[in-house]
């Protein structure tokens, strides 16, 4: 008997498809990752259903046999962070493109269902026109934003060479419950909530004028298994935007979260970061017709869910 597989099902993001599955009916779920950045608590109170395999994608000999017959998998094992990718480049390029190749290559040999690749919205990098459209050429401005557009093409190419069903999601800045705020390269949203409930100003790189599209994380978990639902006819092979439509800027959002909570306190502000995309906001005329997405939590919803749960876990 063969489950869904989740390749880094035990991060942020990772680990709500996990919940999503089981919560849809999957009976067990199988989850692949080396747990450098995923963490064991993000599967604990489902750590019953789930078959945990402590691996890395890197290794083909030992992803291969894992993935072999499953139905889906849905591959999210990856180094994110575009910062990172600049300042590490080797361990990105290699988990993010030689293992995204491993991802492919042992689902296309193992007879695999469908394989849904988190991509990102970086594969845009700066575009003139808002919002970003899947029809525009990719730009990427660091190695994650190319590598992720790398992985997207092999997805198409295993498509048309080897018939694999494969979608490309591009993930716009997810965020929420259990996101690690612990390193520099986490996402901002973790890092200001952190912030906030510990009175302390965040440091905002640059003007605090660059917006992004948040795209709640368990919206994103529903969108990742219509992908795997949706007709192979319509979508495999493609690449579609999974963000909200909506876009605030980091200033607006630190206010927000300082009404939020009645405090007043002034963001530091410091040099803007290499690689950095101004303007990110997804058109998702493409994932609502083909995918059916229809994400159900407000921005202002989603900030306050998530901020519970920060003020919960530092309890
Ligand atoms: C990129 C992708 C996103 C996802 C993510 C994975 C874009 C537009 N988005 O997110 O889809 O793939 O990578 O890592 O490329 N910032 C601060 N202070 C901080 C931390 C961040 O000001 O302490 C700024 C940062 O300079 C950026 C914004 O906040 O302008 C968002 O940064 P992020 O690291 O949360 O995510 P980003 O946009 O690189």
């Amino acid at each position: 008997m063969s489950y869904p597989i989740v390749t880094g099902g035990a991060g942020f993001i990772g680990s709500a498809i996990v919940r999503a599955l089981l919560a849809q009916g999957a009976e067990r779920v199988s989850v692949v990752d080396n747990l450098l950045s995923g963490k064991t608590e993000n599967l604990a109170e489902i750590a019953d259903r789930v078959d945990l395999h402590r691996v890395d994608i890197r290794d083909y000999n030992a992803i291969a046999p894992l993935l072999a017959g499953a139905p889906v998998v849905f591959h999210l094992a990856a180094i994110p962070s575009v910062p990172r990718s600049i300042t590490d480049p080797v361990p990105s390029h290699q988990s993010n493109i030689d293992g995204t190749f491993n991802v492919m290559r042992a689902a296309q040999e193992g007879g695999v269902g469908r394989v849904i690749f988190a991509s990102s919205s970086s594969a845009y990098g700066d575009t003139e026109v808002l919002p970003k459209v899947e029809t525009m050429l990719p730009n990427p401005k660091s190695p994650y934003a190319l590598q992720k557009v790398a992985g997207e093409y092999y997805g198409s190419v295993f498509h048309s060479c080897y018939g694999l069903e494969t979608v490309s999601l591009r993930y716009f800045n997810v965020y929420g419950p259990r996101q690690d705020p612990s390193s520099p390269y986490s996402g901002v949203l973790s890092i200001f909530m952190t912030k906030l409930l510990e009175r302390t100003p965040p440091t905002i790189f640059g003007d605090g004028e660059q917006s992004r599209d948040f795209t709640y994380v368990e919206d994103v978990a529903g969108l990742c298994i219509k992908a795997w639902k949706a007709p192979a006819s319509v979508v495999s092979g493609k690449v579609y935007n999974a963000g909200n439509g909506g876009r605030f800027t980091l200033n607006e959002i630190w206010r927000t979260l300082c009404k939020i909570e009645g405090v007043d306190i002034k963001p530091l502000y410091g040099p803007e970061r290499a690689g950095d995309v101004k303007h990110s906001q997804a058109d998702t005329t493409a994932a609502v017709r083909d995918l059916g997405h229809a994400p159900q939590i407000s921005f202002e919803e989603g900030l306050r869910r998530t901020l519970e749960w920060y003020r919960a876990s530092l309890r």
